[in-house]
């Protein structure tokens, strides 16, 4: 396997590029500054599915005509718990941000609410939204649908999407417990990345399109994706179609992919965040319960194993202190072309 060439570029230089290209291909600077804030954050951890590879993808799905460049959203108090957001076909950042203040009131108010965001086209991972609910000191979960990629378990055609399901823990003293993951064995960025990258896939990630198993990206992404865990990551996957679809009067990823009509756009649909409020679960007795979960911390990495987002936030820090990130040249070469 032939090594991917790379380049070093500073994150303020890649942070200047992005809102650039942005604002060239006509994205309204609210947008340009959320976007470019969470394709940085992807790109700062080192997640390279969800970092400044994104941007191709958001001006491509503007140029097809399937993300609005400018819309602002528009908030709804919809109940005592639940906020929505519309995002009136632009991408989501901007609508998570705008939504984000009730969302938080709410949940300290009530201890459970809701966020759901509509009409979003969606292309991040959703730990950067859960890590904004963590910070306030609340637990955090988030799903939505894409487009419809990935067959259920035992069967060979699309049906789900990639799905991501994330939960965030606020600690004490030290960075959040989050994980985040699509219920698909990986997400359809790290087979399009190997396709770019001419590598091969690992075995049972995907079928071709005749439904055979493949390690070939190119059949991959012309066939169907499997889900994590056979039926268990299925099931999941098909409870994330119904509560961040039809709950919420939203896009399912079969409905997404109708929508997209071959334009190969991100996914248009909406994004359910479920957020509770441990003190008000728990009043006087909040510090010594959070306390207590720490043990459950110690339990798993006192054996040698690893918490999810750890490798993220090393990568965080190591970023903080070189100020530098590593993106593969025919990546940055295409970001620039962009400029053209
Ligand atoms: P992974 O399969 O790599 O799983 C990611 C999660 O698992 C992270 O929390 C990661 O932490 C953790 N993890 C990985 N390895 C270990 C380990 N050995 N021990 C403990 N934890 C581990 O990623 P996916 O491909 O499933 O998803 C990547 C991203 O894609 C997500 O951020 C998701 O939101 C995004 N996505 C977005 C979609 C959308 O519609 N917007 C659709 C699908 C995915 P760490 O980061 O520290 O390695
Ligand atoms: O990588 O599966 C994915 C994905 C879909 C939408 C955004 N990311």
């Amino acid at each position: 396997m032939s090594a991917v060439p790379i380049s070093q570029i500073s994150l303020k230089e890649l942070t200047a590029l992005s809102q650039q290209v942005l604002r060239h291909h006509g994205f309204s600077e609210p947008h340009v500054e959320a976007l470019t804030a969470t394709l940085m954050a992807g790109q700062a951890d080192q997640c390279a599915s969800h970092g400044v590879y994104r941007l191709l993808g958001l001006v491509s799905s503007k140029q097809a005509g399937k993300a609005d460049p400018i819309s602002e959203p528009e908030v709804f108090d919809q109940a005592p718990a639940i906020v929505r957001v519309d995002a009136k076909g632009a991408f989501s950042p901007l609508a998570f941000r705008r939504g984000l203040p009730s969302l938080v009131d709410k949940a300290k108010h009530c201890g459970i609410a809701a966020m759901a965001i509509n009409h979003c086209v969606h292309f991040s991972a959703l730990w950067v939204e859960i890590e904004q609910l963590t910070a306030q000191g609340l637990v955090a979960i988030a799903c939505n649908p894409s487009h419809a990629w990935v067959a259920p378990s035992g069967g060979s055609r699309p049906v789900f999407g990639t799905n991501p399901l994330a939960f965030g823990w606020p600690r004490p003293n030290s960075d959040p417990f989050v994980f985040d993951f699509a219920t698909s064995a990986i997400a359809r960025g790290d087979i399009e990345l190997h396709r770019r990258n001419e590598q091969p896939i690992p075995e049972g990630w995907a079928i071709d399109a005749q439904g055979h198993p493949t390690t070939d990206p190119v059949e991959a992404l012309k066939g169907a994706m499997l889900t994590f865990g056979g039926h268990k990551g299925s099931a999941l996957a098909a409870m994330i179609e119904l509560i961040a679809g039809p709950l919420i009067g939203d896009m399912t990823s079969a409905e997404s992919m109708a929508w997209d009509d071959g334009a190969n756009a991100s996914p248009y649909h909406g994004e359910l965040i479920i957020v509770m409020d441990p003190a008000r679960f728990l009043g006087d007795t909040t510090a010594e319960h959070l306390v207590r979960a720490e043990t459950l911390f110690e339990s798993i990495q006192g054996q040698g194993a690893r918490l999810p987002s750890q490798r993220r936030f090393k990568a965080r820090r190591e970023t903080a202190a070189t100020g530098i990130v590593e993106v593969p040249t025919a990546l940055l070469n295409d970001i620039k072309a962009l400029l053209n």
